[in-house]
């Protein structure tokens, strides 16, 4: 049966999903903010290479394209397979005119699958999608955007699938059937009874990583190299760790084994903050060490290593607002 996956933001994710699963033969839909990609993409149609594929030929397909504002109401062609829509924009994105768009734009039955860094973003799209509709995903797929229509596979890995409310959320059959079709893609996809610890242990990472990464203006392999900055990353995990350790969030025990081996994994990547910062865009600051510290005060816990990040960051991105 014919399943029908919706694509919102044409970054790397959504660019690397969209041209694996229309290669697939899914039909795939991708949906822009930007007229200019969108005209592009429509013109060109989407490649996906792979990084050190060597003579592998990249994919070329051709989904169809629609605008996030201006387009017509939802789109109510038959998806008797099931209809999914992969939530690719920044978490930053996010906002309650954001998620009233997407209302405007989807059927009825479409079911939303959030892959955005951080925390805070489902609540805010809880407000306009009723709960049982709502997925998270975590996925550590590595992806690099070339151009308005080129993207790279840069490195093979897991996505975890999961319902946003737990108990009462979505069927099961929805999330392995979404499973199912990623595999198809050839993706590695697992669904997750506990969806929300994978997500703590990315934002856990995001949030030693990503400010250390931007403020120091280090690839992530330098990080761990540098003199002190061990044990800073291992204050801010630590601060983390206690407060998902007082929400009831379990975590692995090996955590830091795995900050230590992200770092080594991608050495030579500049992290999205890192990338942000430079390119003088908000970052996502405020999902990711700001989210663990919103989480803190209504606990009325401090963090004072996430705090101080924080603060540096929020000063890096109003430089950033000033010198460009
Ligand atoms: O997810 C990442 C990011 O850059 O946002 C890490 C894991 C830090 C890899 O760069």
């Amino acid at each position: 049966m014919k399943a029908k996956v919706t694509i919102v933001g044409a970054g790397s994710l959504g660019m690397l999903f969209g041209g694996r699963l229309a290669a697939a033969g899914v039909a795939v839909e991708l949906v822009v903010r930007r007229p200019e990609q969108g005209r592009r993409l429509e013109a060109e149609g989407l490649t996906l290479g792979v990084a050190g594929g060597g003579a592998q030929a990249p994919l070329h397909v051709r989904p169809a394209v629609r605008l996030l504002e201006g387009s017509d109401g939802p789109d109510r062609g038959a998806a008797p397979g099931g209809h999914w829509v992969l939530l690719t924009v920044k978490q930053t994105a996010v906002t309650p005119g954001f998620a009233e768009a997407l209302r405007r734009l989807l059927p009825e039955d479409a079911v939303l699958v959030c892959l955005q860094n951080g925390i805070g973003h489902a609540e805010v799209l809880a407000e306009a999608f009723p709960l049982q509709r709502l997925l998270l995903a975590v996925t550590t797929e590595g992806a690099l955007k070339q151009t308005d229509t080129e993207a790279l596979h840069t490195g093979k890995g897991t996505t975890w699938i999961g319902a946003a409310a737990g108990e009462g959320g979505s069927a099961l059959s929805v999330q392995k059937n979404l499973a199912a079709l990623l595999e198809r893609a050839g993706f590695r996809a697992e669904v997750s009874n506990n969806i929300q610890q994978r997500v703590w242990q990315k934002l856990l990472m995001n949030a030693v990583i990503n400010p250390l990464t931007a403020i120091l203006q280090v690839p992530n392999g330098e990080l761990p190299l540098l003199p002190g900055v061990p044990q800073l990353m291992r204050e801010l995990l630590g601060e983390g760790e206690e407060l998902a350790r007082r929400l009831g969030i379990p975590l692995d025990p090996g955590l830091w084994e795995q900050v230590l081996s992200v770092c080594r994994a991608t050495a030579a990547n500049r992290s999205s903050m890192l990338q942000d910062v430079l390119a003088g865009r908000p970052t996502e600051i405020g999902a990711i060490n700001g989210g663990l510290l919103r989480e803190a005060q209504r606990l009325d816990v401090r963090l004072p290593v996430n705090e101080t990040l924080y603060t540096l960051v929020r000063a890096l991105e109003e430089k950033g607002r000033h010198t460009r």
